[in-house]
C-alpha cells in the first residue's frame, strides 16, 4: 500500500446517538482532556487564559471574530479552539532521534491521527535523494539547498502554496518574494474553500468577503444558516447566534445532515445557563438533498415573486431594488421561466417545508446568510453563491444593520493571506505598488491555483514545491494524481509545525522547515515581535505569541522567508535583513502597498484592531455596473443513476482539516472510527447490507475509476441517495478534472459514487 492513502485499516466503530445539544459541560471536560494530554495542566491553562486576549494570539482555531472587535479580558475560548492550541503547543517533540529511528516508508504507513500525535518537529529536516531517512540539516544548509534548486530553473517550474495560518507580515512578504522571484505559481487553501465566494461576490456585490459584522449577527431578524456546522467548526458563533435569539431573531438551517451544534446550544461561558436547557436555535431544519440549494434558493425566490407580482411592493424591496441594484429585467426573466414544483422536487424537501421557511422570509426584513463549505465545493457553486445574493437583493436585505452575507472563512487568516495578494492572479493594482515600491516588474501572467498546481506536476513542469503550512497531498482532490505529482518533483519543502502525510510523498530530495506557530513568542534582532490577522469580518488584530521555545530550533515565517529570499535573489534591493529584524517594517510596506491599510503599525496596536473598508456594507457596489448586480443562472439538478449516490465530504468534531485530534465524532455518536459512510436506513436495506458493513467506494469521472477501501457504514439521519464521508479519507474519490465552473474549486462537496460490499470474512 502507498503512503499516500491513509492506511485502511479499521479501528472499531461504535455507533451511539447524537448528542442532542452543544457544548455545556462535556465540552469543557473533552477541552481540559486535550490540555492535559499535551502540556501541564498549570502551563496549559494560562495559554488558555492568554487566548484572543489584549496582546495575546489570534486562535490558531477558526476564523471567527472575538467578541465586539476587541480582545477583551475572558474572552472567548471554545471546545475545538482549545484543541487547536493543545496541538500546537504540545511537549512532544521529534527531531533527529525520531526521524533516525522510523524510515519515511514506515512513517508512511501511520494514520494521520498517529502522524499528528508524534509531536512538534524540533530542528530541520533533510531527506537526500535516495535515502530512506530524513536526517538532520542546518538551516544555513537548507537555504543553501533551496536557493540552488531555485536558480537553476525557470520561475515558473516553482509552485508556492500557503494554507491560512500564515499571518499577514509573513504571506506579504512571501508573495513579494515569490514575484521577485518571477512567477504567480501561489496557490493556496483558498483555492479549495472559498474560492466560490471570492468570484461570485466580487462579480455581484463588488467585493469577494462577506458584508456583516458581529454586531448584525446579534440583531438580525433571521439567519438563514447553509451548509455549515458551526458546532464542531466554527463554535464561538454559537454565542453569536443565541444572542441573536435572546433578541428575538429567527434560525433556519438548511443541511442534509441534523447538526446538533444548530439545534440547541449550551453556552460553557455562562454558568447559569448550564443549569438550565440550553437555547433552541433553529426554528426551521431543512434537510436538503446534497447539492440541490441552488433550487431551494429558486424556489423561496419564486414564491416571493408570484406573490410580489400580485401585490406589488409587498414582497421585494422595490427601492432598493431601484436605487442600488442592475439586471433586474434579466432575472425577472428568469423567474417567470422558473418551474415551482421542478424546483421543490430537487430539493428532496416538502411543499410545506419550503412554504413555512419562504413565509420567515418574507416576514423577515434584516436579513442573514451565513453559510461555508456545504455551498462553496460544487460544480455550480458559483450560481448558489449568486442565488444567494439575488435573495438578499430582493429583500434589500444588505447594507443595513442586522443584514447582509456572511461567507464563514475557515482558517484563521485564510481571508488575510488573500488581502496581502496570496493569490493565483496579480491585481493591477498590487502589480503597481509593487513596480513603485520596490522597483521590479512582477510577472503579470495567471500562476497555478490548487488543481492547475496538480496537474502541472503530473505533467512534469513543477520541479521546485515549497509549501508555507498545510497538507497538500491530503488537502487536495485526487489523491492518487496529488502523490503521484509531488514525486516528479526535484525537491519539496515544507514550512510546518507537525508531521504530516505531505512530508512523506515527496519529491527526489526534501526538506522540513520547522517554524514557530501562533502560541509562541517570536523573538528577533530588534526585540519581541508580534503578527496580525484578519478574521472573518475584515477586522484586523495584532497576535503575539506566549510560549517560549527554548527547546526547538525553529524560525518565524516571516524570518524563513526573508532568509530565502535573501539566499536566492542576492541582488534583490528589498530590505530583507531589517525586515527580519523589525515586523514594524513589513507593516509599513503593506500599507504604503495595500489600500485599507495606511496607519497600520498605529491600528493595529488598538485593543479591537480595526475594519478593512467594506463598501457592501456602506451600499457601496464597486461592480461593473456600479450597483448590485442580479443573476440569471441555470439550474443543474443531479440525476442519479441508479445505484448511485451523490457523496459529500465532512469535517469531525475531532479534527482540524487534515490534522486528526481524535477518533471520535461526539456530537453525530460516531465513535473510534474514520473510516465510514453515512448513509440512510433504506438505501442501506435496498444495497441488502447492515449497519457496519464493510464496503468500497468508487467514483467514476472521466472514465477514470477512483477507489476508497474498507469504510464502514452507518445508517443515519441523511437524505435518500445522499452519502458523507469524512475528509481526508474520502479525498481518493474526489476529481481533479472536474471541478467547480470558474473558481475551480475541488467538488468535495458532490461526487457521485457507487458503493460496493466487500464480502463478508470469515471469523
Ligand atoms: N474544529 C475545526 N474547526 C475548523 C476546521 C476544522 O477542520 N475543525 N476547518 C476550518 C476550515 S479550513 C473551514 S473551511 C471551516 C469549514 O467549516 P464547515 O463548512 O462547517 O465544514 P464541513 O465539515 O466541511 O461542513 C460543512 C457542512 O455542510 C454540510 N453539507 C455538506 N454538503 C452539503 C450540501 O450540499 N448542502 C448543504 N446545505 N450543506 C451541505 C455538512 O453536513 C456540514 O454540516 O471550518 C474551519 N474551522
Ligand atoms: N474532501 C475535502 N477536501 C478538502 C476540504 C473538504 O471539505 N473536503 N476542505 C478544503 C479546505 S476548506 C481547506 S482550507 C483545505 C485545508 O488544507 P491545508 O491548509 O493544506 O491543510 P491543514 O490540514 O489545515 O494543514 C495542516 C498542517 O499545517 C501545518 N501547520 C499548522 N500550523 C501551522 C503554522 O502556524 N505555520 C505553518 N507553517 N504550518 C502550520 C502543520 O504541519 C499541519 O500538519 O483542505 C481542503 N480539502
Ligand atoms: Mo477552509
Amino acid at each position: 500500500m502507498s503512503s499516500e492513502r491513509t492506511p485502511e485499516r479499521l479501528t472499531g466503530l461504535e455507533i451511539k446517538s447524537p448528542s442532542s445539544v452543544a457544548a455545556g459541560l462535556p465540552a469543557l471536560r473533552y477541552s481540559l482532556k486535550h490540555v492535559t494530554e499535551h502540556m501541564h495542566l498549570g502551563e496549559g491553562l494560562q495559554t488558555l487564559a492568554r487566548l484572543n486576549q489584549k496582546g495575546g494570539f489570534d486562535c490558531p482555531g477558526c476564523a471567527w471574530p472575538d467578541p465586539d472587535g476587541s480582545r477583551a479580558p475572558m474572552a472567548e475560548y471554545c471546545e475545538n479552539g482549545v484543541k487547536a492550541i493543545a496541538e500546537e503547543a504540545t511537549k512532544r517533540r521529534i527531531g533527529a532521534d525520531f526521524f533516525a529511528e522510523h524510515a519515511v516508508a514506515e512513517l508512511g504507513q501511520w494514520t494521520d491521527y498517529e502522524l499528528g500525535k508524534s509531536g512538534r518537529i524540533a530542528q530541520p529536516m533533510h531527506l537526500r535523494a535516495g535515502a530512506t531517512h530524513y536526517t538532520p540539516v542546518t538551516w544555513a544548509e537548507a537555504f543553501g539547498l533551496m536557493s540552488d534548486k531555485l536558480r537553476s530553473i525557470e520561475p515558473d517550474e516553482a509552485v508556492f502554496y500557503t494554507s491560512g495560518r500564515t499571518s499577514n507580515e509573513a504571506a506579504f512578504l512571501y508573495q513579494l518574494f515569490v514575484r521577485q522571484y518571477g512567477t504567480n505559481n501561489l496557490p493556496d487553501c483558498s483555492n479549495m474553500c472559498h474560492e466560490s465566494t471570492s468570484l461570485a461576490l466580487a462579480e455581484v456585490i463588488g467585493l469577494g468577503k462577506g458584508s456583516v459584522t458581529l454586531e448584525d449577527i446579534h440583531q438580525a431578524d433571521l439567519i438563514i444558516c447553509m451548509g455549515q456546522n458551526p458546532g464542531t467548526n466554527h463554535p464561538r458563533m454559537l454565542s453569536a447566534l443565541e444572542k441573536m435569539k435572546e433578541n428575538g431573531g429567527r434560525m433556519i438551517s438548511v443541511n442534509p445532515l441534523p447538526e446538533t451544534g444548530l439545534m440547541r446550544f449550551v453556552n460553557p461561558q455562562r454558568p447559569l445557563k448550564i443549569a438550565t436547557r440550553g437555547t433552541d436555535l433553529t426554528d426551521l431544519y431543512l434537510q436538503v438533498k446534497v447539492n440541490e440549494d441552488q433550487s431551494l434558493l429558486r424556489a423561496w425566490l419564486k414564491i416571493l415573486y408570484d406573490r410580489e407580482k400580485r401585490s406589488p411592493g409587498k414582497y421585494f424591496d422595490r427601492a432598493f431594488i431601484r436605487e442600488h441594484t442592475s439586471d433586474y429585467a434579466a432575472f425577472a426573466e428568469m423567474m417567470e421561466r422558473t418551474d415551482l414544483e421542478a424546483c421543490i422536487a430537487n430539493t428532496g424537501l416538502t411543499r410545506d417545508e419550503i412554504e413555512e421557511s419562504s413565509g420567515l422570509i418574507h416576514g423577515s426584513s434584516r436579513i442573514i446568510i451565513c453559510y461555508a463549505m456545504g455551498l462553496t465545493q460544487h460544480e455550480n457553486s458559483v450560481d448558489t453563491i449568486k442565488e444567494l445574493v439575488n435573495l438578499l437583493l430582493v429583500k434589500g436585505s444588505i447594507g443595513r444593520p442586522g443584514a447582509g452575507i456572511c461567507p464563514v472563512r475557515g482558517h484563521s487568516n485564510v481571508q488575510g493571506d488573500r488581502t496581502m495578494g496570496i493569490w493565483d492572479k496579480l491585481k493591477p493594482e498590487l502589480a503597481e505598488a509593487l513596480r513603485e515600491h520596490y522597483h521590479f516588474e512582477p510577472p503579470t501572467e495567471d500562476g497555478y491555483d490548487v488543481v492547475k498546481a496538480m496537474h502541472a506536476m503530473e505533467a512534469g513542469r513543477v520541479k521546485f514545491f515549497l509549501a508555507m503550512g498545510g497538507n497538500f497531498v491530503s488537502a487536495t482532490p485526487d489523491t492518487e494524481l496529488t502523490a503521484s505529482g509531488l514525486r516528479k518533483c526535484d525537491q519539496t519543502v515544507h514550512i510546518s509545525t507537525k508531521l504530516n502525510r505531505s512530508h512523506l510523498v515527496h519529491g527526489s530530495e526534501a526538506l522540513i522547515l520547522p517554524c514557530l506557530g501562533r502560541t509562541e513568542i517570536d523573538l528577533q534582532a530588534s526585540g519581541e515581535q508580534f503578527v496580525s490577522c484578519e478574521n472573518s469580518m475584515g477586522v484586523v488584530q495584532l497576535s503575539k505569541g506566549v510560549l517560549e521555545v527554548e527547546d526547538m530550533n525553529l524560525m518565524s515565517e516571516c524570518a524563513i522567508v526573508c532568509e530565502l529570499a535573501r539566499h536566492t535573489l542576492p541582488e534583490s534591493r528589498v530590505p530583507w535583513v531589517e525586515y527580519r529584524k523589525d515586523y514594524d517594517l513589513i507593516r509599513d510596506a503593506i500599507a504604503a502597498c495595500i489600500p485599507g491599510f495606511e496607519g497600520y503599525n498605529e491600528k493595529v496596536r488598538e485593543s479591537a484592531g480595526f475594519y478593512l473598508p467594506n463598501g457592501p456594507r456602506e451600499r457601496h457596489f464597486e461592480t461593473e455596473t456600479g450597483k448590485a448586480r442580479f443573476s440569471a443562472t441555470e439550474l443543474t439538478p443531479h440525476r442519479l443513476a441508479p445505484g448511485e449516490f451523490l457523496m459529500t465530504t465532512v469535517r469531525s468534531h475531532d479534527q482540524y482539516n487534515t490534522t486528526i485530534y481524535g477518533l471520535h465524532d461526539r456530537y453525530r455518536g460516531i465513535h473510534n472510527e474514520r473510516r465510514i459512510v453515512l448513509i440512510h436506513q433504506d438505501d442501506l436495506d435496498q444495497l441488502g447490507a447492515e449497519a457496519g458493513a464493510v464496503v468500497d467506494v468508487v467514483s467514476n469521472y472521466e472514465g477514470v475509476e477512483r477507489k476508497a477501501h474498507t469504510f464502514q457504514l452507518v445508517p443515519y439521519s441523511i437524505p435518500r441517495g445522499c452519502v458523507a464521508m469524512y475528509f481526508p479519507e474520502a479525498n481518493i474519490l474526489v476529481p481533479s478534472g472536474v471541478t467547480a465552473r470558474g473558481s475551480n474549486c475541488p467538488i468535495s462537496k458532490s461526487v457521485r459514487v457507487r458503493i460496493q460490499l466487500q464480502p463478508k470474512v470469515q471469523e
